[in-house]
């Protein structure tokens, strides 16, 4: 690309394959599988396949804090799906989430089985079956659902728009970098606010709607996703750092962050909740 000839969008936009872009090998303008492969089974009901992306974290985090409060019955197995490579595309993915992006879940305990996908869609699936973290009516319900929603609606300007354009892009454009930090921190402000009068997001009580926004907004003020606490000033969203600091550290949540790792502090794959354990004794 010569960034000094400005661009002009052709009648028909054709596809050129990419060689910049460090997800030039799985950016596709078109959907379905690109090759056979089928995916593994373990001996759990609750198969889930995804990675450790705030996408993916938000599900084990679910998991991990429903094994916590005794539901032994939330036993699953964790399987790698390792988007750099293209296993989205595979058959077998592609028949539970048409959409070719992790994380996707099947039910084995339902006859058939029940394929889930969208993160917030297996977060409610699993509340539901399980009865716990989602408030069943009223007030509370609506309020979890509307911030549940609000970070499927929202995250997309912070990994796709701000975290692409800041820490991904071949080069730092000043036009999308400026756009996309706007609305980053007016949503960053939106939380604050909601935070400066409640514990959680949603008042007295922890639910899926925080640790839906905690994998996110939590892992940004705090982890330093895409590298950016300094350039957001995250420091100045104190409810915000507090809320996320409170979740960050409970161990269901810690466990969470580990599962489909593919590095030494985390699991690629986990079948057992000893998995889990053995690693937690190792470090
Ligand atoms: N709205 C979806 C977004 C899922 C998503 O974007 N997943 C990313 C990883 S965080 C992915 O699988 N990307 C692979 C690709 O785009 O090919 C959800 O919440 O589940």
């Amino acid at each position: 690309m010569d960034d000094t000839t400005p661009y002009i969008p052709p009648k028909v936009w054709q596809w050129v394959e990419e060689s910049e872009s460090r997800f030039a090998s799985i950016n596709r303008p078109v959907a379905g599988s690109t090759h056979d492969k089928e995916l593994p089974v373990g001996k759990h009901p609750l198969q889930l396949y995804s990675l450790a992306t705030p996408n993916g974290v938000k599900v084990t985090m679910l998991l991990e804090e429903l094994l916590a409060i005794g539901r032994q019955d939330a036993e699953y197995d964790a399987w790698l799906i390792n988007i750099g490579e293209g296993d989205q595309f595979g058959s077998g993915f592609v028949d539970i989430n048409p959409n070719s992006k992790i994380p996707a879940m099947v039910d084995h305990s339902t006859t058939p089985p029940t394929r889930i996908f969208e993160s917030a869609a297996i977060m409610l699936y699993l509340a539901e079956k399980y009865k716990a973290f989602v408030p069943m009516d009223g007030q509370e319900r609506a309020e979890c659902l509307s911030w549940l929603f609000w970070q499927i609606g929202s995250a997309p300007y912070l990994g796709g728009g701000f975290g692409h354009f800041y820490a991904y892009a071949p080069q730092k454009w000043e036009y999308p970098i400026n756009r996309y930090t706007m609305e980053i921190k007016r949503q960053l402000d939106v939380l604050d606010r909601n935070l400066a009068s409640r514990r959680y997001l949603c008042g007295d009580e922890y639910n899926i709607a925080d640790m839906a926004v905690y994998s996110w907004y939590g892992q940004l003020v705090l982890t330093g996703l895409y590298d950016a606490k300094e350039f957001l000033d995250v420091a100045s969203y104190t409810n915000m750092v507090r809320w996320a600091t409170e979740i960050h550290e409970r161990p269901a949540v810690k466990r969470g962050r580990r599962v489909n790792r593919a590095s030494k502090s985390g699991l690629a794959e986990r079948h057992d909740a000893s998995d889990l354990d053995a690693l937690e004794q190792r470090q």
